[in-house]
């Protein structure tokens, strides 16, 4: 049976940004080497490049805030259809160029028939060149690893699981608006219905489910389509380090090369070592099988468990596991990675 999406163009009118709850704080110097100066385009300060804006820490804690305080965000829920309303407007806000919203019937492992509602916001469309930005906004409906067997049908915050990611990409967008890129383009995606999937295994497909419409209507042609995606999930664990993931490595090795080796060059090895993580099933390998190489900048190994952070699908997943630190390191290595793609550093 054909398929059916509605893809709504949403006008790009500015409105109502602090009314959002979003925070637009100041950027400065962190300190490090990579500074807010005005876009000089130097190569590096004491050898760790710096890019012309700075992510700021405070900003970013905020978008995880305002996502956290809408509650959680599972498909469905009130939480859910706040959040996406809020992103919609912070993305208009930051003046990405167009901000367009998917509608995709899915049915969840349940059985249950629901809508995916994806959000692309796009900077410099008409630009051959591009790089994809990706995370999921929704929240897992149940906390099933929670130590406490009674937590365990109850709804998570998602702060790490979802707002993390986000975050991210809204200070992206936020300091893109105040040095544009010239030379390429950047798709911010927002993907729903990442996380109701069946744990277990066996039954991977159905997680990411929103990724999984969203590849089958992408936007792009053959000339204009990304160069490659980065998809940023569970990015604000506290001390959280960053190994190189297996299908990323896998599918777009040449694209990890990259981001580690620029992580390395921006002072961050600590966070990002040159070694190998775990294979987590994400919405980067619909990217990958749809034929753009896709990596995934997530907490795999961590020194707790071996695998994801102690948070994970518990109701700890919350605003008090968030660490600042954490989110301005990701968020800065993105934004390197893009001014060096557009040849600013
Ligand atoms: C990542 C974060 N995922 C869910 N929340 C994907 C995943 C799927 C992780 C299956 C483990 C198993
Ligand atoms: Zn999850």
């Amino acid at each position: 049976m054909m398929k059916k999406f509605v893809w709504a163009m949403v006008a790009a009118v500015a409105v109502g940004l602090m009314a959002c709850g979003g925070k637009a704080a100041g950027t400065g110097g962190d300190g490090r080497g990579i500074t807010d100066g005005g876009g000089d385009g130097s190569e590096a300060v004491g050898g760790v490049l710096m890019a012309p804006v700075a992510a700021d820490a405070d900003s970013l804690f905020g978008f995880v805030e305002t996502q956290v305080g809408f509650g959680p965000r599972n498909p469905g829920s009130e939480g859910h259809a706040a959040c996406r309303r809020y992103l919609t407007e912070m993305l208009k806000a930051y003046g990405v160029d167009t901000v367009t919203l998917q509608q995709a019937p899915v049915s969840t492992w349940k059985g249950e028939r629901m809508t995916a509602y994806n959000i692309l916001g796009r900077i410099n469309p008409g630009a051959k060149d591009r790089v994809l930005l990706l995370a999921h906004y929704d929240t897992r409906p149940w906390a099933d690893e929670d130590p406490g067997e009674e937590n365990r049908a109850t709804p998570i915050d998602g702060a790490n699981d979802g707002a993390s990611g986000v975050a991210v990409l809204l200070e992206t967008a936020r300091c893109l608006q105040k040095a544009r890129p010239d030379s390429i383009g950047v798709d911010l995606l927002l993907v729903d219905l990442e996380d109701s999937g069946r744990s277990g295994g066996g039954d991977e497909d159905s997680w990411c489910l929103g990724t999984q419409k969203w590849v089958e209507e992408m936007p792009y042609t053959s000339t204009d389509r990304p160069m490659y995606g980065v998809l940023l999930d569970m990015v604000g664990g506290k001390d959280a380090i960053f190994h190189r993931e297996h299908i990323s490595q896998t599918y777009a090795k040449r694209v990890v090369d990259k981001i580690w080796a620029l992580a390395n060059a921006s002072g961050h090895a600590d966070r990002f070592p040159n070694s190998m993580g775990g294979s987590v099933i994400d919405d980067h390998l619909y990217v990958n099988q749809a034929g753009i190489p896709c990596v995934d900048i997530i907490e795999s190994y961590n020194p707790h468990t071996g695998s994801f952070n102690p948070t994970w699908h518990t109701t700890s997943d919350n605003l008090a596991a968030i660490d600042r630190e954490t989110l301005r390191v990701v968020t800065q290595v993105v934004l390197n990675l893009l001014y060096r793609e557009d040849g600013k550093i």
